[in-house]
C-alpha cells in the first residue's frame, strides 16, 4: 500500500504539468482527491490494514494527501495567473470589443476656438506651466509689491518659480521669440490658491490671445472677440465690456457673457448676477512690449485672457466647475 501511494503521488504530479486550463485542473481535483478520488479511495482502504501497518501507513497517507493538497492549490495560482495575463493571448480567438475613449469637454471646446483663431491668421503656441516669477509677474508690468499679484494667489515653488497663474505668462516670451508682427493663442493649464467653489477651481484651463501689429486698435480686439464667440456657440450670445484693471493692459475690459445656465435670471454659477466674467482683455501695455523687445512707438496690440473651463461651462449648461477635473467616467460619458 505504500507503495501503491507513491505511485499515485507521483502520477498526480505529472498528471498536474500537463495541465493547461483551470478546468482541467479542477476535473483532476476531483479524480484524484474528490469523494470518489483515487487518493480517497486508498485513505479508506487504512482501515483494512493490519493494526501494526495502520499508523506508519495512515500518516503517509495524510502526508501525501497534504502535499498534493498544497501542489493543486500552487497550479491553481500558476493557471489563473497565466490566464489573466496578456502573454497568453491567443491570435486565433475572437476579439473582445473595447470601450472607445473619447476627447474631454475642455479639449473639444479648445480644439473649435483654436479652430476658429487659425481661420483667422492665429498660430496655436504651448508654454511651461512651472513658470519663473518674472514672465508670470514681473515682465507684466507686476512688480514684486504690486496688489494684482495678490488677486493671483499661486503655488509657489522654491528658487522663484511658480505654477504659472495665467496664460499671460507667455506674452513676453513670444514676442522675445518671434518679434512683430505677431498673431497667436496659447491654450493651456493654470493654477491658483483658490478656495473652490461652483464656479472657482485651482486648477482651469484659461485661453490667451496676442496679436501685435502696426495700428492695432479696440476696434480690432471687439471684432475678433465677437468672431471667436459665435464660432463656439453658432449663435449670437449676448455680452458687455465694461472697464477691468489688469497691469499689463492700458485700456483694460472685462466681457462678461449672459450667464446660459439661468438665462441671466441668476444662479450660483453666475453668483446670482445674471452675468459671467468671461474674458478679460485690453490693448497691450507699452511697458509689456518694451520687455518683449518690441518698439511701442512702431507697434501696437491686443491681448485677452479667455477663461476656457468657464466657456465649457457655458457651452453644455454645466453647473459645477468642479465636474471638470474630477474624473468623475458618469459625468464625462456625457460628452
Ligand atoms: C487673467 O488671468 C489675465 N491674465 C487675463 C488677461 C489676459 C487680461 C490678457 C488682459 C489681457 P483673470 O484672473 O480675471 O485674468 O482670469 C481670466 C479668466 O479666467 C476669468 O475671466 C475667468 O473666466 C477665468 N478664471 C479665473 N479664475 C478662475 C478660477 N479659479 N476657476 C475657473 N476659471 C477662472
Amino acid at each position: 500500500m505504500e507503495q501503491e501511494l507513491k505511485k499515485l503521488k507521483d502520477k498526480v504530479i505529472k498528471d498536474i504539468s500537463d495541465v493547461k486550463d483551470s478546468k482541467f485542473l479542477a476535473d483532476l481535483k476531483t479524480k484524484y482527491l474528490g469523494r470518489k478520488g483515487e487518493l480517497t479511495g486508498l485513505l479508506k482502504n487504512v482501515k483494512d490494514l493490519a493494526d501494526e501497518e495502520k499508523p506508519r501507513v495512515g500518516k503517509l497517507a495524510n502526508e501525501i494527501k497534504n502535499e498534493l493538497l498544497q501542489v493543486f492549490s500552487k497550479a491553481e495560482q500558476i493557471i489563473q495567473g497565466k490566464e489573466n495575463s496578456i502573454l497568453d493571448f491567443d491570435s486565433t480567438l475572437p476579439g473582445k470589443r473595447a470601450e472607445l475613449g473619447h476627447l474631454h469637454p475642455s479639449t473639444i471646446v479648445q480644439y473649435e476656438v483654436e479652430e476658429a483663431f487659425k481661420q483667422m491668421g492665429f498660430n496655436v503656441y504651448d508654454g511651461p506651466q512651472v513658470e519663473s516669477e518674472y514672465y508670470n509677474f514681473t515682465d507684466l508690468n507686476t512688480p514684486d509689491d504690486h496688489p494684482y499679484r495678490y488677486s493671483q494667489d499661486t503655488f509657489w515653488l522654491e528658487g522663484g518659480f511658480l505654477l504659472r497663474s495665467q496664460t499671460s505668462n507667455l506674452q513676453v516670451r513670444m514676442l522675445e521669440k518671434y518679434g512683430a508682427p505677431f498673431r497667436g493663442i496659447f491654450p493651456g493649464r493654470v493654477f491658483r490658491n483658490e478656495a473652490t467653489d461652483a464656479s472657482h477651481e485651482h486648477t482651469f484651463y484659461q485661453l490667451e490671445g496676442l496679436m501685435v501689429d502696426k495700428d492695432i486698435n479696440i476696434g480690432n480686439l471687439i471684432a475678433t472677440m465677437r468672431a471667436l464667440l459665435s464660432a463656439v456657440f453658432n449663435k449670437e450670445v449676448e455680452v458687455r465690456l465694461r472697464p477691468g484693471f489688469f497691469p499689463f493692459v492700458e485700456p483694460g475690459f472685462e466681457m462678461d457673457i449672459r450667464c446660459l445656465i439661468c438665462d441671466g435670471s441668476g444662479c450660483s454659477v453666475c453668483k446670482q448676477s445674471g452675468w459671467l466674467e468671461l474674458m478679460p482683455c485690453g490693448m497691450v501695455h507699452p511697458k509689456v512690449l518694451s520687455a518683449g523687445g518690441i518698439d511701442p512707438n512702431k507697434y501696437s496690440g491686443f491681448a485677452f485672457g479667455l477663461g476656457l473651463t468657464r466657456l465649457v461651462m457655458m457651452k453644455y449648461k454645466i453647473d459645477d466647475i468642479r465636474l471638470l477635473e474630477s474624473g468623475d467616467l458618469r459625468f464625462l460619458r456625457q460628452f
